[in-house]
């Protein structure tokens, strides 16, 4: 039998198979998506696959009743865990008037819902971290012990919002958690050619926080570090950067064809890491994910995934008369 990490970090056997559950719902879901996009039913999809570990791992290192969170566009785990539904996320995919993360105004991707504290982002890559920092700064002048955690991409660390940010987070002791999804490519531009310094957790230095990078296609390593992330936020320790390396195993977007700028063979070698494989293969050897286990939840989910399907494509579209509204005072 394989050694129990779960259990060093805090985490029952229960904790770490619903984790896995929502890694592998996220997974199913985008899965669907792209089938659905490639039917003609729905306009985009941008996906999580690749990255559902450290999502995941992160969010649950957190206080899910408490914390806010600012996630980027591949968060679909993150936003899972923090209670959107299956059929919400559908409902966005489809772009119908019911979606509750923008009412379909806004592109699928763009999370945000109030009641579980997911704090809606623009597209402008990177802009949701200086709204982070603001959340941690009220959040310290009302001496509330939230903290914020706000994730964007490794291209992404390369904007003047992150830098900006930072900065006023470690001047201010504020306690915000960056974490950067380094899934080694920013649309076809490889990590290679996106910094010059060796990791992206490096520059943590220079805003007076630490910084660490782990890997991301483990949940428990990320969940280990983003825990004590929030520890030092609640102390009034101030911010922590932290990068969790994994890789992106689908093309940018559905409008994008990764066969132009890498490899297959890359890809195929990333796919021997994927956190679905081998976060459940952890789950097995410890006898945790039994095959009966195993297979309800693959049924449960293809069931959630099916009927949000069904629900979302058969929901009604906004009025078009509906299209000002929240832009204009009323
Ligand atoms: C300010 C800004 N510049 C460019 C874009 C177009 N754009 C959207 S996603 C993206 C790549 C971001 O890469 P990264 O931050 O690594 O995130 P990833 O997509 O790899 O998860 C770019 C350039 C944008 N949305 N916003
Ligand atoms: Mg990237």
């Amino acid at each position: 039998m394989a050694e129990n990490r779960h259990e060093k970090l805090g985490l029952t056997d229960d904790q770490v198979l619903e984790m896995y559950r929502i890694m592998l719902t996220a997974r199913k879901v985008d899965e669907r998506m792209w089938l659905l996009n490639r039917a003609g039913k729905i306009p985009f999809v941008i996906s999580c696959q690749g990255q559902e570990a450290a999502q995941v791992g992160a969010a649950f290192a957190l206080d899910r009743d408490k914390d806010y969170v600012l996630p980027y566009y591949r968060d679909m785990g993150v936003v899972i865990a923090f209670g959107m539904t299956v059929k919400e996320l559908m409902l966005s995919g489809f772009a119908k008037a019911e979606d509750p993360n923008s009412g379909s105004r806004q592109m699928p991707g763009h999370f945000g819902q109030k009641k579980n504290r997911i704090v809606t982002g623009s597209s402008p890559v990177t802009t949701q971290v200086p709204h982070a920092v603001g959340i941690a700064l009220a959040g310290k002048m009302e001496k509330k012990d939230f903290v914020s955690l706000v994730t964007f991409g490794e291209g992404s660390s390369n904007q003047g919002d992150f830098h900006e940010g930072a900065n006023f987070a470690g001047v201010h002791k504020l306690p915000v958690i960056f974490m950067v999804e380094n899934n080694k490519y920013a649309i076809s531009i490889p990590v290679e050619r996106q910094l010059a310094c060796e990791k992206v957790s490096d520059r943590a230095i220079g805003y007076g926080m630490p910084g660490y990078t782990v890997d991301g296609n483990d949940p428990l390593e990320v969940f280990e570090v983003v825990k004590q992330a929030a520890e030092r936020g609640r102390n009034g320790e101030g911010p922590t950067l932290i990068e969790a390396v994994s890789y992106r195993l689908t093309a940018h977007s559905s409008d994008d064809d990764d066969r132009t700028y890498r490899e297959k063979e890359e890809v195929d070698e990333a796919r021997k890491k994927d956190s679905i494989i081998t976060f459940g293969n952890y789950l097995r050897s410890l006898d945790i994910l039994t095959e009966d286990i195993e297979k309800q939840m693959n049924e449960e989910i293809t069931d959630l995934v099916n009927e949000a399907t069904d629900y979302a494509e058969n929901a009604p579209y906004a009025d078009p008369e509906s299209a000002l509204k929240y832009v204009y005072e009323e």
